[in-house]
């Protein structure tokens, strides 16, 4: 973003936080664990246990059952799961259960600034409270939420992130949180500025190979580390969206990641460098974070992690994965996942992402042959070697709200990503069905029906957003309507104006091909083969790695063009679907929380036409083709969609 969209990506972002958030207590919690974990179970600590990690284990059963783990955090995961189990009526019966979590480290990034403001949050302001009284009680809330479902790291504040953060008035607040935090096993990270000794510091420069900025940050870190005795470390987004980097003084990603690691080093912190990068210009912006970390593998120091987003271009409603994943094998890595709903119709859509988080981690990248998911690399099962620690991390969708998230169903994103993050094997059903049943009833009649709409949610907002490999067609600031007539500032003219979906008369799509951008190519054979012809690319990701005629004949028989409205259509549909389902459902749930459900519930529905109008009739335009007579017809005409701007503000 440039300087003047940030700004009013701000007034933006501020104006919708003010005018929908109920800035209360935040009582209203869902899946709340008690406090004092009442459990049915002796609990013994046995430090020369084989125990990793804060793992545990349940033994017997209800009467004459106990817990045994290694560390006292690792009690505490043991009592949150036999409460979950006991709630949700898993507990009666002999229990012999070990578990140690398949990421060490579990992290919410928040995306929080100073001024409590949240990028890109859609809950309310920031629950740190940054200069205003610390609320101890709400972050001890917060903790213990994260405690149950295994989140054991918090990055407090935005990438993008001001040099401000490592002042001394700011560590001590930070300080202040950890100490709250610490009792649950909740690290405290911090995102860093990379020109923090310039900037903070009064130094000439940043330059990491600057011995004077290598003992700047030496003495920040130690001054960090005295008040915070088990800071995690750091989160860098460097030379990524205008952010400073160690390429601005002609060094690499590892010249700038491994002088912060050194700093770190002894005080075992880690640093999580972000591959979020991209230049406007670039002939296939999904090419590039492979193109410039590629030639680094192998290179960064041991307590580095590259953090790498799940896609290879921005949290889409669906993309591949990064083929990153499958690309280095000396160097550890990490996923990225989004809980905040940016692409995804902010907190005003119901969709339970964990099946998107779980496409992405069971994703097979052939690295070292079959079996070699996303899930497994960045568990360090494939090339152990680099893997000194793992971990996840997704951005926080966590703000001030009554129920935290904006919207109740999306603190089911936030579980998700925990129960994942400790147990990657899980699937998505099981834990909507224990998140339900902890959040609203256990009631069959209630769950069945519920637990489908949480299911096909994330496949439907695909289809009433952008089918079929459809990407980044948003307005282009607040990333919450269509605006597939957008033409990112920069691009390269002979783009314009439609670089992502590349609609013509020839067809619609993003040639990435071994005739187009090459991207396919990035990938490990199979996928690579598979990629490339439209024989044998899934459908779902057609226009990602093609240009499709209009006619092109679709599995279902039908041409692109029709198929492309049946799928729009599909998604108003299911939208509708969904306002029934929780008509029904009204017996089992407090009005308070059917009646917000409610009303998000007709946004979306509304907005998916939103969708469906603008989509269709501005691909329509290239097309030259009807919408099919057997879906419903747009309703608003293109032009005075066109007009809609910044259309967040009149949902809020
Ligand atoms: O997609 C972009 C978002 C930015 C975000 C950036 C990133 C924090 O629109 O708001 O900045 O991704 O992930 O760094």
């Amino acid at each position: 973003m440039d300087s003047m969209n940030r700004l009013l990506f701000f007034i933006l972002t501020s104006i919708v936080i003010a005018g929908c958030s109920k800035p209360v207590g935040n009582d209203n919690l869902l899946w709340l664990p008690a406090e004092e974990c009442e459990v049915e179970a002796q609990v013994i600590i046995d430090d020369t246990s084989d125990l990793q990690n804060d793992g545990f284990i349940i033994k017997g059963a209800p009467g004459d059952r106990v817990i045994i783990a290694k560390t006292g955090i690792g009690a505490m995961y043991g009592k949150y799961a036999l409460q979950r189990m006991e709630r949700t009526g898993k507990a009666d019966c002999e229990l012999d259960i070990r578990e140690e979590p398949s990421y060490e480290r579990r992290i919410l990034n928040h995306w929080d600034n100073l001024d409590n403001t949240i990028e890109r949050g859609y809950a309310g302001w920031s629950i740190w409270h940054w200069g205003e009284p610390v609320p101890v009680e709400l972050i001890k809330q917060y903790a213990r939420l994260n405690a149950s479902i295994g989140i054991n790291g918090s990055v407090l504040n935005n990438v993008n992130a001001t040099p401000e953060m490592l002042s001394r008035e700011k560590l001590e607040r930070v300080a202040e949180i950890a100490d709250i935090m610490r009792p649950y096993g909740v690290h405290v990270y911090l995102s860093v500025n990379f020109s923090s000794p310039a900037a903070l510091g009064g130094l000439k420069d940043s330059d990491p190979l600057n011995p004077e900025v290598k003992k700047w940050w030496e003495e920040k870190v130690a001054e960090i580390y005295e008040l915070i005795p088990d800071f995690g470390g750091f989160l860098v987004k460097a030379n990524s969206e205008g952010l400073p980097g160690p390429q601005d003084y002609g060094r690499t990603h590892a010249d700038g990641a491994n002088m912060l690691a050194e700093a770190l080093e002894p005080y075992d912190g880690i640093v999580m460098w972000r591959a979020f990068v991209y230049a406007p210009d670039s002939p296939d912006r999904a090419n590039q974070a492979y193109e410039e970390f590629m030639p680094l593998d192998g290179k960064f120091h041991d307590n580095v992690i590259i953090q790498i987003k799940n896609g290879p271009v921005d949290f889409q409603p669906r993309e591949p994965f990064s083929p990153l994943f499958g690309g280095m094998s000396k160097t550890a890595m990490m996923v990225e996942f989004q809980i905040t709903m940016e692409y995804l119709g902010g907190s005003n859509h119901l969709v339970y992402l964990s099946t998107l988080f779980e496409e992405c981690l069971d994703s097979d990248t052939y690295c070292a042959g079959e079996g070699s998911t996303v899930a497994a690399v960045t568990t360090g099962k494939i090339y152990p070697e680099p893997y000194k620690t793992s971990a996840i991390a997704g951005v926080a969708n966590i703000g001030r709200d009554a129920n935290w998230c904006g919207h109740e169903f999306a603190q089911s994103s936030w579980y998700c990503f925990g129960r994942l993050g400790w147990d990657v094997s899980l699937s998505s059903e099981e834990i909507a069905r224990e998140w339900l049943a902890q959040t609203f009833t256990s009631e069959e009649k209630f769950v069945e029906p519920v637990l489908d709409m949480m299911m096909t949610s994330r496949e439907a907002v695909v289809d009433y957003m952008m089918p079929l490999g459809l990407h980044h067609i948003f307005a282009g600031i607040h990333h919450y309507g269509p605006e597939p007539w957008y033409a990112p500032e920069g691009a390269r003219s002979d783009w314009l104006p439609k670089y992502y979906h590349q609609a013509g008369p020839d067809g619609i799509g993003f040639d990435r091909t071994r005739k187009g951008s090459g991207n396919v190519d990035q990938y490990h054979e199979p996928l690579a083969s598979m990629y490339n012809s439209t024989d044998t690319c899934p459908e779902e990701l057609l226009l990602w790695f093609h240009h499709i005629p209009w006619t092109h004949e679709m599995s279902s028989g039908r041409t692109f063009w029709d198929e492309m409205c049946h799928r729009y259509d599909r998604g108003i549909q299911k939208a509708r679907e969904y306002i029934k389902v929780w008509d029904a459902a009204r017996p089992y749930v407090d009005a308070e929380r059917w009646e917000a459900v409610r009303a998000k519930l007709e946004i979306q529905e509304s907005d998916a036409r939103w969708w469906r109008d603008a989509c269709v009739q501005y691909f329509g335009e290239f097309s030259g083709l009807p919408v099919p007579a057997d879906v419903e017809q747009p309703e608003r005409p293109l032009e005075e969609l066109k007009k809609i701007k910044l259309n967040m503000l009149h949902h809020n």
